[in-house]
């Protein structure tokens, strides 16, 4: 197939050749060409909103060649509407200057039909190119709805359920369009959903007065159980066109009550290390910590080293971690609560007593006991 069109491709060019040679009043002026016209399919009214129309101009003489590329446009009935030039020069919506890529931006207050725009070129030797057509229908635009005003908490309580109520105040500009509904989703830390439902304006589930468009509901904290992080909340008013309009605020985690301070206790850690002769020696340190409040109530479990002589360490403190990491920390399951640290000893350790001090953090940045360890290094 493909060496078929080569064979044919060379027949073509061999004839327009022979063509040219046997044609002394050869034409040093080619017509420009124009390909790619690029028209949207429907074209929307009222809603301040402009489209971009563009077209590829080429000439055999080169670009410089090509003198105007004009449009037009005709009604359903042929009736001309418009007729004007499009750009090369990087404006009216043209990006790249002098690349023959023609472009116009239309804006249209035309009404609701079908309509034809019509282009062609013309060279400075007065040749005119092809003309490219495309049909496009204007209708009527629809906006959005718009949410107005705003009632929601500022932020989400983790450690106790309480109601968790919303309201906003959407309308849509359109005379004839309405709400539909307006939906909200709740993410947690994590992004994912955690709630999800619809505001109402029928009087209830926490909605004052029903057709009012006020859209309410009242939920409770029961999704953000002592999940701390970052919440994002997405509210969405859709009108009978499924046209969306989309606000989304971000809410902090916050605690109804500052609680009681964690606990840590069951260290493991070694009392006595032989230091190495070359390169390092792990052990591994663990803990438990837990929280009357709630065991996820942790914020961190952290530890200040001292080596021989009281001397702190370089990089206190260090944490541990109750991620379930296995190689990395030391740590066997994720979320048990145990926490734990490889900690690595060189050949470059200073030979003595080191002491360590354990303490647990919660998220009312209340402090646990500290546990203190003593670690013999000996030579
Ligand atoms: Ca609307
Ligand atoms: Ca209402
Ligand atoms: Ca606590
Ligand atoms: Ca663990």
């Amino acid at each position: 197939m493909t060496y078929l069109r080569l064979i044919l491709f060379i027949s073509i060019v061999i004839f327009l050749i022979s063509c040219e040679k046997d044609d002394p009043t050869s034409p040093k002026d080619f017509p420009p060409v124009l390909s790619n016209l690029a028209v949207p399919d429907t074209i929307l009214t009222g809603i301040d909103q402009s489209y971009l129309i563009t077209v590829k101009c080429e000439d055999a003489n080169g670009l410089d060649d090509i003198d105007t590329v004009r449009y037009k446009i005709l009604s359903k009935a042929e009736q001309l509407i418009v007729s004007e030039i499009m750009f090369d020069d990087g404006s009216h919506g043209d990006n790249v200057p002098k690349d023959g890529k023609y472009s116009i931006r239309l804006k249209l207050d035309l009404k609701e039909e079908s309509y034809r725009f019509v282009v062609h070129a013309v060279d400075r030797a007065k040749l005119r190119s092809n003309e490219l057509n495309a049909e496009f229908f204007v209708k009527p635009g629809n906006f959005a709805p718009i949410i107005t005003k705003y009632h929601i908490p500022d932020t989400v309580y983790v450690d106790e359920i309480v109601p968790f109520y919303l309201s906003v105040q959407a309308t849509d500009p359109d005379s004839l369009d309405f709400i539909k509904e307006v939906t909200y989703q709740i993410l947690e830390p994590s992004l994912a959903i955690a709630e999800q439902g619809q505001l109402n304006d029928q009087g209830m589930n926490g909605d004052s007065l029903a057709d009012d468009g006020i859209y309410s509901i009242e939920t409770t904290t029961v999704f953000a159980s002592w999940k701390f992080g970052p919440y994002r909340l997405i509210i969405r008013a859709f009108d009978n066109h499924n046209n969306a309009s989309e606000s989304i605020c971000n809410l902090p985690w916050a605690k109804v009550k500052l609680g009681v301070p964690p606990q840590i206790f069951n260290l493991v850690a070694p009392d006595t290390i032989k230091k190495p002769l070359t390169g390092v020696k792990t052990f591994l340190l663990k803990l438990t910590a837990t929280d009357d409040d709630n065991d996820k109530d942790i914020k961190e479990v952290i530890f200040n080293s001292y080596k021989p002589g009281g001397v702190p360490a370089q990089g206190n403190p260090f944490n541990l971690y109750d991620d379930g990491d296995l190689e990395g920390n030391g740590d066997a399951i994720a979320g048990d609560n145990i926490f734990s640290r490889i900690f690595v000893i060189t050949s470059s350790n200073t030979v003595g007593d080191y002491r360590f001090e354990f303490q647990a953090i919660d998220y009312s940045d209340l402090v646990s006991n500290i546990i203190t360890h003593n670690l013999t290094v000996i030579q």
